[in-house]
């Protein structure tokens, strides 16, 4: 399962108590006080893990908590610390606190019955951005774990020296958090179900997207990595088809769209034949339509037209219109199937987005 959003509750542990305890021994009258300090908790941070590609690890365990320190005990023994709890999470991951999400403010259905949490809508304007993994190996502190109580030895003076006073541990920090996943690639494969997206992803990169002559085929973005001569790479993502009215939630909506965000470039995917009766031009249109519908920056980004499909009839009439339509855009026609002039969207890509390592 792929999961891209994700709300948590997160509980780090308390810590434990300080004891209040005094030394008896035999031979040993007035031990003095002998209460140990209580362990501190353990602390939730999340890292990000290149190793991981969603948030489904959350979804089935949506609440997270540290375990909590151990109390002090008696002969000046310190109570065991709680180890941090560290959640893998993939990179790019975005960090938000739900501030209003609490347990004492419960959301309610018409009919009056309480909404699970992880059913409500969130709304963006509630979001506070804590973090943006955007490099393997960072880490974040989410919830901090509370601190061990202090055991009655501390509290011994010349003027009290039997002490009974110790103090509890605190409670470790809790919160609401929503997560949401922006895949990281540097270019972006966008365009109108089967114009062969998934196929082009296919025979760039050794990724194995599934391929089928029907709509909507691709239904999670899928990100692979082009390798490029002098040890060079780009990554590259395939999202789901977008069609006309994507804002609108027709056809599987544009929601997948802020995987592509942050793209430094983007290919517009069009079938040239136009074998499915639209026109490319049109097509092409549509999709920047969208693009800056979902995000204005998005349709401010760089973008190349890549003709596909040049290998059946009436792609050949087409092209000049496209590169007529859309004039300093770079167009290149290829036929993904054939495997036909790949090696020149392959130095485009180079060129554009190609980056050492
Ligand atoms: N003739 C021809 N067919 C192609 C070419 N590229 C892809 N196809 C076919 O077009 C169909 C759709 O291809 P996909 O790669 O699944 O298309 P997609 O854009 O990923 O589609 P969605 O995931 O549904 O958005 C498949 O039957 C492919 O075999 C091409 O260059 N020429
Ligand atoms: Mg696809």
């Amino acid at each position: 399962m792929f999961v891209d959003q994700i709300r948590i509750h997160a509980i780090a542990g308390s810590g434990g108590n300080g004891c209040s305890s005094f030394r008896r021994e035999k031979f040993v009258p007035l031990g003095g006080p002998d209460g140990g300090d209580g362990g501190d908790g353990g602390s939730i941070i999340l890292r990000a893990d290149p190793q991981v590609d969603t948030l489904v690890n959350l979804y089935y365990e949506p609440i997270v908590r540290a375990k909590s320190g151990a109390n002090g005990m008696g002969k000046q023994k310190y109570g065991r610390a709680a180890p941090d709890k560290i959640v893998p999470v993939p990179v790019g991951t975005l960090v938000y606190r739900l501030p209003d999400v609490a347990p004492h403010n419960p959301l309610k259905f018409d009919d009056g019955e309480e909404m699970p949490l992880r059913r409500r809508k969130v709304d963006p304007k509630d979001l506070e951005l804590l973090v943006d993994f955007n490099e393997a190996g960072a880490e974040f502190l989410l919830c901090q774990g509370g601190r061990g109580g202090r055991g009655n030895i501390h509290f011994k003076s010349s003027r009290n020296r039997a002490p009974r006073q110790y103090t509890e541990g605190t409670p470790g920090e809790e919160g609401w958090f929503f997560l949401e996943l922006r895949m990281i690639a540097d270019a972006g494969l966008v365009g109108y179900p089967n114009a062969g997206k998934s196929t082009l992803l296919g025979v760039l990169s050794a990724a194995h997207p599934k391929v089928a002559a029907y709509p909507f085929t691709t239904l999670h973005p899928m990100v692979g990595v082009m390798d490029f001569p002098g040890f060079r790479r780009a990554t590259v993502a395939d999202i789901p088809g977008l069609i006309e009215g994507a804002h609108l939630d027709v056809g599987l909506g544009h929601d997948f769209l802020r995987h592509i965000v942050r793209c430094r470039t983007l290919l517009l995917v069009v079938d040239a034949a136009g074998s499915e009766g639209r026109d490319p031009v049109e097509d092409a249109k549509k999709i920047r339509e969208e693009l800056g519908l979902y995000d204005p920056l998005l349709a401010r980004r760089p973008w190349a037209l890549v003709a596909n499909k040049t290998d059946l009839p009436g792609a050949e009439e087409n092209l000049p219109r496209l590169g007529q339509e859309f004039p300093g855009i770079p167009l290149v026609a290829i036929s993904a199937r054939q495997k036909s002039n790949l090696e020149e969207l392959r130095k485009f890509l180079d060129a554009e987005v190609g980056h050492p390592g």
